[in-house]
Parts: C-alpha cells; structure tokens; sequence
C-alpha cells in the first residue's frame, strides 16, 4: 500500500492544551506520526511519497474562506502583539450570547473553535496545510487506480467543522478528500470513523447531503468528548436524512461489541452503495491509550482492517487520533496489513 507522508508535520508542535482543569502538555505530538512512519517502513507496507501541492482550492471547497484566511494568519497576528506562547481561546460564542464576528484575534479565535485543544503555533498552518495535501495526493493515487492508499496525516482532522477548529484539529483531511472524489465524478463517497471520538466535524461538513454517507463509532457522547454530537439519533437533515449513522458506545467496549458496531456500519455502507470508502483512522480505541476508555488491542486492528477490506471498494485511510504513542504504529499499520490480507482473499 502507499503511503503519503510530509515531514512538515513537525512544524505543528503544541505546548499545552486545556484539559481536566489543567493546561497539560498536548497529547498530539509530532512523535505519533513518527512512530506510524517507522512501523510503516519496518514492516514494509510499500512505497513510502511526499505530498504534491494541489493548492488551496480543495480546501475552499470544504472550509469557509474566511476561516481559512483567520487560520492562515492568526499566527502573525498574535506575534505582532509582542507574544511568543502558543495562541489558545478562552471564550466562545455559547447559549445567550451572539454569534457575531469581533475584530480582536482572541475574539475571532473563540468564534472559530469549539475547544481548547487545538493551539495554534508558528508552523501549525504550514502542518495543517500539507497535511491536507498529504490526503488529496493519497486520493488523487486511488483516482488513477490504486486500490488502497494511506495518508499520514498530521494534525488529524475529524473534529474540524467547514469554520471550526478543536479537538487537536484545523483543517478536515478525510473530508477535503471525500469532497475531491466527488469533484472528480465519483457519485458516492462512505465515511467509516473508528477514531475513539465522534468526528464531530466531519458530520457538520456533510449532514445535509446524500453524496457522503458519514457512519462513525465512538465513545458515547453523554460521557465522553465531543459531547455535543455523536448522538444515535442524528440521522442527517434534509436531502441528507438518512445518510448519516452514529454508533456510539460505552466506556470499556472491547472488540466484541466493537465490531458488531463495525458490522452494522458495514451494512449501511453497502446498501449505500459506495464507489469510495474513506476511513478516519484513529487508533485512540486501544486498551492503553491515555484518553480514551474503549478495549481494543493490537490484533484486534488486524481484524478490522480484514472486515473493511471485506466491503470491496477502493478505500483511502486518512490518519486521526491515538495517542498511545509507542503503539500507535503498530495499530494503525495492522489496520492497513489487515485490509491488504483481506483484499487478496
Ligand atoms: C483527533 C482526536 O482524537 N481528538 C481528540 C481530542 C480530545 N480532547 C479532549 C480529551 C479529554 C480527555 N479526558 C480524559 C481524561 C483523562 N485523564
Ligand atoms: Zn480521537
């Protein structure tokens, strides 16, 4: 399998996040992509290509441009202020307040995030930018024919609406990929989310639509971030009603009833009738990851890596979360071996 892989990742490397009444040290770390790119070379997946620059244009056609530009330059706001720490929000546009734009960066950065975990640093455009770069060129190879490729992204992106950032997210790889398929002609794409979060983002992006199919497993949103979507009940609005499946699940889910979960996806993808699956590939679902609470161990991604390939459609895996970091490559490279072995039977 191929895979894309920029370097420019390392330019994004956040200090600290808000969590748990703290600012800890931020759990997405350039060292995760690192650890995916030495199991993918020790294991011999396949060839291993930069990204080539397809430019701005995909990404407009799923963020909004004046999002993209805030985004863009925020970085160069914040430094001319005199300030060198990373730039984090600190109020947000919640019930009873209004929604409008302010001209204050801090202002504008609470209007155009949802959290306080996607700090903005000197690179982070730069990373978020050839990350999205990274899943258009993996694409772009399943367009000419490939049957499988693997975007090493960095920054993941499934928590990223079309003008929000949060959740270690900026920029929505899967789904600028998703979107070029379709500019492309393909007539229907399928979304499968295993990342250990509801993909929050991915979901806003195309609810009202019935070109992408959005299915995602996740933690239960009643207990478990991003709180306020992944609900079984959001089936999708308007053209898109009935073109969108949340399966969220308790603390401590194993593989077991994971992957009845999986099954049921699988069945809404094949009556779907995808031309393209693309998978949001967060491996934050195993035993030890230090955030998430689902049971999934490293044989386990073999499997599901098998059952994916037993849909039978082409499929573009577009990294996100897991941050275990020593095990990372080894889960999410047993998904892509996983799928090879399942593809050739
Ligand atoms: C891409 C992705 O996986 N983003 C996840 C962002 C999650 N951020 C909030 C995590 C809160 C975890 N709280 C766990 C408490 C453990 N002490
Ligand atoms: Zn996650």
């Amino acid at each position: 399998m191929l895979t894309i892989y920029s370097d420019d990742h390392h330019l994004h490397h956040g200090r600290c996040e808000l969590m748990d009444g703290q600012l800890m040290p931020c759990f997405e770390m350039p060292s995760r992509a690192d650890h995916v790119l030495q199991r993918v070379k020790d294991r011999e997946l396949g060839p291993v290509h930069a990204p080539q620059d397809f430019g701005l244009a995909p990404l407009q056609r799923v963020h909004n441009h004046d999002y993209l530009d805030f985004f863009k330059g925020a970085w160069q706001r914040w430094t001319a202020y005199g300030q060198e720490g990373d730039l984090l929000p600190y109020t947000w546009p919640a019930r009873t307040l209004r929604r409008v734009l302010p001209t204050s960066l801090h202002g504008q950065l609470g209007y155009y995030s949802f959290d306080g975990g996607a700090p903005i640093t000197a690179g982070t455009w730069q990373a978020a930018y050839s990350a999205a770069q990274v899943a258009l060129t993996a694409q772009q190879a399943i367009a000419q024919g490939a049957h499988s490729a693997f975007a090493l992204c960095r920054p993941p992106g499934h928590h990223a609406a079309s003008d929000l950032m949060g959740g270690y997210c900026y920029l929505n790889n899967a789904a600028i990929a998703a979107q070029a398929f379709l500019d492309q002609g393909y007539q229907k794409v399928a979304i499968l989310d295993v990342d250990y979060h509801h993909g929050n983002g991915t979901q806003s992006i195309f609810y009202a639509r019935s070109d992408v199919l959005f299915t995602s497993i996740h933690g239960h949103p009643e207990a478990e971030f991003p709180f306020f979507l992944g609900y079984a009940d959001e089936l999708g609005e308007g053209a898109g009603e009935g073109f969108n499946f949340n399966y969220p699940l308790p603390a401590g889910s194993d593989w077991e009833r994971w992957s009845a979960a999986l099954e049921e996806a699988c069945a809404e993808i094949k009556r779907f009738g995808a031309d393209i699956v693309v998978v949001s590939l967060g491996v934050d679902t195993f035993k030890d990851d230090p955030i998430s609470q689902f049971k999934l161990d490293s044989p386990d991604y073999l499997a599901m890596g098998a059952r994916i390939a037993g849909l039978g459609k082409p499929t573009l895996f577009v990294m996100e979360g897991g941050y275990a970091v020593e095990a990372i490559g080894i889960n999410a490279v047993n998904v892509l071996e996983g799928f090879e072995q399942g593809s050739a039977q």
